[in-house]
């Protein structure tokens, strides 16, 4: 059994080199035939397109790429903020994507992984703009606007979210949500909220990843399939 690296909410951006430090040196840590890593989503603070290969996303890419390498099997899931994140962005940084929510199988156990802003039900305006955002004829006219415009919508989305978190506190994730996921996976393991931390109810235990703005953080899912949680790695 491998053992399974799960990251979320890096919101990786030109501006937090740092971060981008802490993250080549733990994926370096980690870059073998023995692993796997699973990103759940909003890896990059924004991205408007496959076509956008500035030097940043490119070193980010090849730092995947070299990773893949060396045997490491990468799987990422699409965040709000990289949804866009295309089949030319997987082929170029050797990452296989995988949907949301996703059931990872390891023997007769079985991980449900997910980005986490499905279980905010609570954000009814936001599950709106969601599914509007995520409609294929959408993304296809969004994708043919040139780059700069792109960039430009995005800017102006993330500082309209920005001030409704001001305004409402973050929005959490729901029971409600939850139960339309869970069913009988008996562990749930998202990010999205980055409320870090381990929640056990009667009949689930939920993971909740934290993000990545002071330092980093990672769950394991050991070869028995137990699971620790690592925090502060910078
Ligand atoms: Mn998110």
């Amino acid at each position: 059994m491998k053992t399974v690296y799960i990251i979320s909410d890096l919101h990786l951006s030109a501006k937090r080199q740092n971060i981008v430090q802490i993250f080549t040196r733990f994926i370096d840590t980690i870059a073998n035939k023995d692993n796997e890593l699973y990103i759940l989503g909003d890896f990059f603070d924004y991205w408007v397109g496959d076509d956008d290969l500035s030097d940043f996303h490119l070193n980010i890419i090849n730092i995947l790429k070299a990773a893949s390498t060396k045997g490491l099997l990468i799987y990422l899931m699409h965040g709000n903020r990289d949804f866009l994140l295309g089949k030319e962005f997987a082929k170029l940084s050797q990452v296989t994507l995988i949907d949301d929510p996703y059931v990872l199988v390891r023997d007769e156990r079985s991980f449900l992984l997910m980005h986490g802003d499905l279980l905010c039900t609570d954000d009814k305006s936001y599950q709106y703009f969601r599914k509007f955002v995520r409609n294929n004829l959408i993304q296809r006219a969004y994708l043919m606007l040139p780059l700069s415009l792109r960039r430009k919508l995005a800017n102006k989305i993330r500082h309209q979210s920005q001030q409704k978190n001001a305004r409402y506190k973050i929005i959490d994730v729901t029971e409600k949500g939850i139960s339309q996921y869970i069913s009988d996976y008996p562990i749930l393991i998202h990010g999205h909220t980055h409320q870090q931390g381990v929640h056990h109810k009667s009949t689930y235990t939920r993971y909740v990843l934290g993000d990545w703005f002071h330092s980093g953080n990672y769950l394991k899912i050991n070869p028995d399939n137990s699971i620790s949680v690592v925090d502060n790695i910078i």
